[in-house]
């Protein structure tokens, strides 16, 4: 029998975007009963389609694109050209628009599954989150978001099979952000001696490209807020936004209106007595300080900021910029199930969103 077909479409082709592309390059040629076709591909500027839905080349098309005149599909349209093709399409979201998923709930209904590593859908209003769960059942799709918390490690798929399996999550623990864990291992590591300043640390993880464009993006909280909403609902809180909890940011308030990263950067020195006040109270008490997340389900508290750890807590003998997430549940006690590694880069977060298109594939 000859192979079925499904259709890729994919938005996004930035530094995920990319490493997913060679991933699904690979994972095309090796698929043996179903046939990969990418039908679609759009940045925010350029795309790449036709209406007889003719295969694009998956080892040429970065060129392709790049070269291409057309323009993106608007996305009620995306909706209907997706749609109207008659054969089973997985759509990939690799761009973290707010607007793409807002839209998630028009594709799902319309039997397009998704995968994706982008935590708007799932870390916005409440609201947003039932109307896609709804729109999936309506429309018999598929969604996986594995890479929206902790890049490839298998945090999302987790929790899931903890609350599906009649587990009961307790309290959910960790370092969610990958550039915080840098930041916080060099700065103030177990070691007692080393950890330059802060500014200066934070100067060389923009520099390590660690951080976002402009830092201030990662050390609002924020991106830690959103993957913690995403757990919490998991959990079965109905959190209602990132930021309808505690959220402590690190931007001195003197510099959050300043114009630039580069500006940010540069005054940021004025502040580095503050942050070493707080390392010298931490070590005081013969313990490290870390920026964390925490769900408390009990007492339905989420919060996310800086906490002192023991030398010799899983937490704060992190390396890197890895991620740790430990899950307190009725089953596993008062031993946390604890999963740690790569929480951030693009080869290891395209590999959560490539996992999630083989559990889509084998179910379609
Ligand atoms: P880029 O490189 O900015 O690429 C975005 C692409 O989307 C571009 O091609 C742009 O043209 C396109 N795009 C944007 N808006 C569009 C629109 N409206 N229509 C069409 N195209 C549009 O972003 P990345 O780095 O490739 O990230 C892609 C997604 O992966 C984002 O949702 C991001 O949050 C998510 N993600 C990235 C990482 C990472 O390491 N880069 C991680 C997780 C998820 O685990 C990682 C992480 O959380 C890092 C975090 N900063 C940390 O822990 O420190």
């Amino acid at each position: 029998a000859s192979a079925r077909q499904v259709n890729i479409a994919i938005i996004g082709a930035g530094g995920v975007g990319k490493c997913f592309l060679s991933q699904l390059e690979s994972l095309a040629a090796r698929r043996q009963n179903q046939k990969l076709v990418l039908t679609y591909i759009a940045t925010s500027k350029k795309a790449v389609y036709s209406d007889a839905y003719s295969p694009i080349a998956l080892d040429s098309v970065v060129s392709t694109l790049s070269s291409s005149s057309q323009a993106p599909l608007a996305l009620p349209k995306l909706v209907d050209y997706l749609a109207a093709s008659g054969t089973k399409t997985v759509l990939v979201d690799n761009t973290s628009s707010q607007d793409i998923a807002d839209a998630y709930p028009s594709f799902l209904r319309r039997g397009i599954s998704i995968v994706t590593p982008n935590k708007k859908a799932f870390s916005g209003s409440y609201k947003l989150w039932q109307d896609i769960f709804a729109a999936k059942e309506e429309g018999g799709s598929l969604l996986y978001h594995e890479a929206s918390c902790g890049a490839g490690l298998p945090v999302i798929s987790t929790i899931k099979d903890l609350v599906e399996t009649g587990d009961e999550v307790t309290k959910i623990e960790g370092v969610f952000s990958g550039t915080m864990s840098f930041l916080f291992n060099s700065f103030a590591p177990t070691s007692g001696s080393g950890g330059g300043k802060w500014s200066a640390e934070v100067a060389k993880a923009k520099e390590l490209g660690y951080t976002e464009p402009d830092p201030r993006d990662d050390l609002n909280g924020l991106d830690v807020a959103r993957k913690l909403t995403i757990l919490a609902r998991y959990a079965g809180l109905e959190v209602e936004s990132p930021t309808s909890f505690p959220v402590q940011s690190l931007i001195p308030k003197q510099l959050e209106s300043v114009a630039s990263g580069d500006e940010f950067l540069a005054r940021l020195p004025e502040f580095d007595a503050e942050m070493e006040e707080v390392k010298a109270e931490a070590q005081k008490e013969g313990k490290v300080v870390r920026f964390v997340g925490s769900i408390d389900v009990a007492s339905k508290q989420v919060k996310v900021g800086l906490e002192k750890f023991d030398l010799s807590h899983p937490i704060a003998a992190l390396k890197g910029s890895d991620n740790i997430i430990s899950f307190y549940t009725k089953r596993y006690g008062s031993n946390p199930l604890i999963i740690q590694g790569a929480g951030a880069g693009g080869d290891v977060t395209a590999m959560g969103v490539t996992s999630d298109l083989l559990k889509v594939l084998a179910q379609l």
